[in-house]
């Protein structure tokens, strides 16, 4: 596991509160974690607009495993089996595009505003 990941099932009901959490107003500059599900060999959303200091969560979905993995591999969640998720907190100078290992065709991309 590398620094900045933790990794964990996501109970549906724990998941859905979390995705009200990130459209919530950032009215008081906290923090925002935002949701990203793998869902039929996509990211989504593909493309995050996030401020350093947000965190992004990444839920897996499918049956098959899938990562979300920087294209230098610089950070990487690792294998997230059907229903597991990873978060990382997002930091000035990462890595801002993504890809599956598993399939390499599977492209996210990340800005920070
Ligand atoms: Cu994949």
């Amino acid at each position: 596991m590398q620094k900045g990941l933790s990794r964990r099932a996501v109970l549906g009901g724990a998941l859905a509160s979390a995705s009200a959490l990130s459209f919530s107003a950032r009215a008081d500059g906290t923090p925002v974690v935002h949701e990203v599900t793998i869902k039929r060999f996509t990211f989504e959303p593909a493309h995050l607009r996030v401020q350093a200091g947000d965190t992004i969560r990444w839920t897996n979905l499918d049956i098959a495993p899938h990562t979300a993995s920087a294209d230098d591999i610089s950070w990487d969640t690792g294998e997230l089996k059907q229903g597991e998720s990873a978060e990382m907190v997002v930091n000035d100078g990462i890595i801002l595009t993504y890809f599956c290992v598993f399939h390499p065709h599977m492209k996210g991309s990340i800005e920070i505003v």
